[in-house]
């Protein structure tokens, strides 16, 4: 749970390649405002104007290859600044804080897929968030091949799209593996569905979530 000195909610949106991360986010927005919740949209890495910069230096196919460590740090230098100016500014005004992505990412991309170590992930985590977790995180989870098979339909790949189909396999046990460690935090979703009715399950979902933040 976050650290509740905040009066906001903090709910963050995690999935593996074509998971339908984009699609959805437009479909939360619309039920938030037509539910008049305040809320604030934002992104990992990203959300300010230095960590939009970081996040094209993670995000481009460049000939040095970025050292893993070095991947971890900006990854978590982003996230410092994000929170310094919007997450916690949002949540301190009682928004509720709509985040794509965030250190649940972290875990499963540079934990399970790159193998580095969990506990220097908690340590950077304690060290940039204190104790603030999101008190939801929606995981919208498919099979690997499935996801990918919507993705290559997009083009152009990024640097982590270009991986291989092992490190995202990685990458979804080990969201699935944290989604299990934290029930009370995690709401699966079976994005391998029509796009109606994961919407469906993420509408019962946000009623029972945020309906205490609505304006009705
Ligand atoms: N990263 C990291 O390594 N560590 C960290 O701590 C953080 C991030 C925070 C950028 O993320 C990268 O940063 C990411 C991990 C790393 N790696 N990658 N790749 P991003 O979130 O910006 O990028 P993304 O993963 O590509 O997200 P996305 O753009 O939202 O893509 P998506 O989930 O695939 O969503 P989409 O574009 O809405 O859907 C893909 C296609 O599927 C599209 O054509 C849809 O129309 C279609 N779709 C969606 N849902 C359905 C259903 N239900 N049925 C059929 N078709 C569907």
């Amino acid at each position: 749970m976050s650290d509740r000195q905040y009066p906001g909610f903090f709910m963050t949106v995690e999935g593996g390649e074509g998971a339908g991360k984009t699609t959805n986010i437009a479909y939360i927005k619309e039920w938030l405002t037509t539910h008049n919740v305040e809320f604030v949209h934002t992104r990992e890495p990203g959300g300010t104007p230095l960590a939009e910069n970081i996040r094209e230096l993670l995000l481009a196919k460049t000939d040095e290859a970025i050292a893993e460590k070095a991947e971890l740090l900006l990854v978590f230098a982003a996230r410092a600044q994000h929170l310094d100016q919007v997450i916690i500014p949002a949540l301190q005004a009682g928004k509720v804080v709509l985040c794509d992505r965030f250190t649940d990412a972290t875990y499963a991309y540079q934990g399970a897929g790159r193998g580095l170590n969990k506990t220097d992930i908690a340590t950077l985590e304690g060290l940039v968030q204190g104790s603030l977790r999101p008190d939801l995180t929606l995981l919208l989870d498919l099979p690997v091949a499935a996801g990918m098979a919507r993705v290559n339909q997009r083009g152009d790949l990024d640097r982590f799209e270009q991986e291989a189909m092992t490190f995202f396999e990685r990458v979804r046990e080990g969201y699935l593996e944290r989604a299990a460690m934290f029930e009370n935090q995690y709401a699966i979703v079976d994005a391998s569905q029509s796009l109606e009715g994961v919407q469906a399950d993420i509408g019962v979902i946000l009623q029972n979530r945020l309906s205490a933040y609505a304006g009705e």
